[in-house]
């Protein structure tokens, strides 16, 4: 078994109020957040993120920390039917970003979780993001869909989709087709392929930067 209980997730998972006991304070002097990039939306339209059973899956952070910051990401089960934990850890790098790698190969496919990220560089390890909705899915996602006809592309490779009519090139008229867009439901499911300024979501501030760099 590689599941990588901790005191505080065994708590956690038998229902402890965490909050209670942590002493208040620490959310009022924090100094950054995190958010994950979702790639998927629940049948409520709840920002969600699908990730696959396999090895060395990557969960993608986005912080306001400073670089070499550590965190602690948990993967709590809210299905009975399977209960775990993982508490990978990640390092924050360049531009905020940060990756947790787990293994996730032992739970089962339809599996519901959620997400919890702390500092785990400060005494207080307080909590700085959370992600309600989480699920082990078959296959993770691949390309973003077609926008308005036309499937949007990735030219550099970074996983942001800059090329949003997907005519080879990035310029003026992708900045068009995005803020036209950006609020359609083939966006909001793959947050992570606009989400160009790297605070969590999608909007008019995303398709500033991609009006910046064109
Ligand atoms: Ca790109
Ligand atoms: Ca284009
Ligand atoms: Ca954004």
């Amino acid at each position: 078994m590689t599941r990588e209980w901790t005191r505080r997730g065994l708590l956690a998972a038998c229902g402890a109020s965490l909050a209670a006991g942590a002493g208040g304070g620490a959310a009022e002097t924090e100094q950054c957040s995190a958010t994950i990039a979702t790639n998927a939306l629940t049948e409520d339209g709840e920002p969600k993120l699908e990730v696959p059973s396999a090895v060395g899956v990557g969960i993608p952070i986005h912080t306001t920390c400073h670089e070499g910051a550590e965190l602690e990401v948990e993967l709590r089960s809210t299905s009975d039917r399977e209960i775990f934990l993982y508490s990978p850890t990640a390092t924050v790098g360049p531009q905020g970003r940060a990756v947790a790698t787990v293994d996730l190969t032992e739970i089962d496919v339809g599996s519901p979780f959620e997400v919890f990220i702390f500092r785990s560089d400060r005494d207080s390890h307080p909590q700085i993001g959370e992600l309600a909705h989480a699920e082990v899915v078959d296959e993770p996602p691949g390309e973003p869909a077609a926008i308005d006809g036309t499937a949007p592309r990735d030219p550099d490779g970074d996983g942001l989709y800059e090329d949003l009519n997907g005519n080879g090139e990035t310029d003026y008229a992708d900045v068009v087709q995005f803020y036209e867009h950006r609020d359609d439901p083939a966006v909001a499911r793959r947050v992570d392929a606009y989400d160009f300024d790297l605070d969590g979501d999608v909007d008019v501030d995303d398709v500033a930067r991609v009006f910046e760099s064109v």
